[in-house]
């Protein structure tokens, strides 16, 4: 097997293809390739979120600071490498910024990109797993905090998870926290699946370079063009799903053990999930955060959330 190969990959496929409904942790689609191939997708006419998104942004930071205040330290879950940030730390002048990511690379890039445009602003960053509870630097012990979340990564977990990550994020944001969050919502099927399934092809390269990963590091024999890239809307769950759907019978190998799958059958890559307005207020009240305000763009295609902390209180 290749030097590359992670452990958890392993287990994960492993399971993934023998399991009665064949599944792989969506966050193995984003290797080197993976990264770069989702960042052509945010490029791409059909996929609106993040222009949309970057538009609410530069509209409505200023209402974020009116309403949040300023001087407080921002505190950004996966670390902002994107353009987003800094439209945030400009209009609500943060005593501090506090990247938070898993990849200390990632971490490093993006407090090096920052600190050029804002150098005198303290950047405390955090290489952590941000789905649990984590201590801040003592440094921002005594700021309010403002916790940022943007590209509707959220929608990407099962609302079960999604509700753990937001709990923990209020945790770890302490008590009279805020938090900004992206929020993709519930529209016509067909733009949805545009925004899945472009013309030029690039989400459908994104999902197959599983099938070349797992073919490179765990020693697979998958035949890749026997399988496509499927963007379907399943409306029960309310939610975008990527699948690689066998078009003939397969054999293959992936670490030493044999898989077959039959025409027609699929591989499941990815969640993404959408949300109606009060399903998004419902989802942050399930975690302990009260929806202060929501802003949308004029085709109600997208939602830019501001959340307060609410303190636990006796109910009915
Ligand atoms: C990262 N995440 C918010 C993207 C989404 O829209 O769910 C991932 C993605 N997958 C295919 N296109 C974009």
């Amino acid at each position: 097997m290749s030097d590359e190969a992670d452990p958890a990959f392993r287990r994960d496929v492993l399971a993934g293809l023998a399991a009665p409904v064949r599944a792989v942790p969506a966050r193995w689609l984003y290797d080197l390739r993976g990264s770069e191939l989702f960042e052509a997708i945010t490029a791409l006419p059909e996929y609106y979120p993040t222009r949309t998104e970057t538009a609410l942004l530069e509209a409505h930071c200023p209402d974020v600071a009116r309403i949040a205040g300023t001087g407080d330290a921002v505190v950004e879950f996966g670390s902002g490498s994107s353009a987003k940030t800094p439209i945030l730390l400009r209009a609500v002048a943060p005593s501090a910024y506090v990247p938070i990511d898993i990849s200390g690379e990632f971490l490093r890039d993006a407090a090096s990109a920052l600190r050029e445009e804002f150098p005198v602003l303290p950047v405390f960053p955090v290489e952590a797993d941000f789905t649990r509870p984590i201590t801040l630097p003592q440094d921002v012990a005594a700021v309010t905090k403002l916790g940022f979340f943007p590209g509707s990564t959220i929608g990407n977990l099962v609302a079960r998870t999604a509700v753990d990550l937001l709990r923990a994020m209020k945790d770890t944001l302490g008590p009279g926290a805020f938090l900004l969050i992206g929020m993709d919502r519930i529209k016509d099927p067909e733009i949805l699946i545009r925004a899945y399934d472009d013309a030029a092809g690039i989400t459908a390269e994104f999902n197959l370079n599983l099938l070349h990963r797992i073919n490179r590091e765990l020693d697979g024999t998958i035949p890749i063009d026997a399988f496509r890239h499927q963007a379907i809307w399943n409306d029960r769950m309310s939610r975008i799903e990527m699948h690689l759907e066998a078009m003939r019978d397969v054999a293959f190998a992936v670490a030493g053990q044999d898989f077959a799958m039959g025409t027609g059958e699929t591989i499941h890559t990815e969640n993404s999930h959408k949300y109606g307005l009060r399903d998004a207020r419902l989802l942050l009240r399930a975690a302990g955060w009260g929806v202060v305000e929501a802003w949308s763009d004029a085709e109600g295609r997208f939602a830019l959330v501001l959340a307060e902390s609410e303190a636990p209180r006796f109910a009915p």
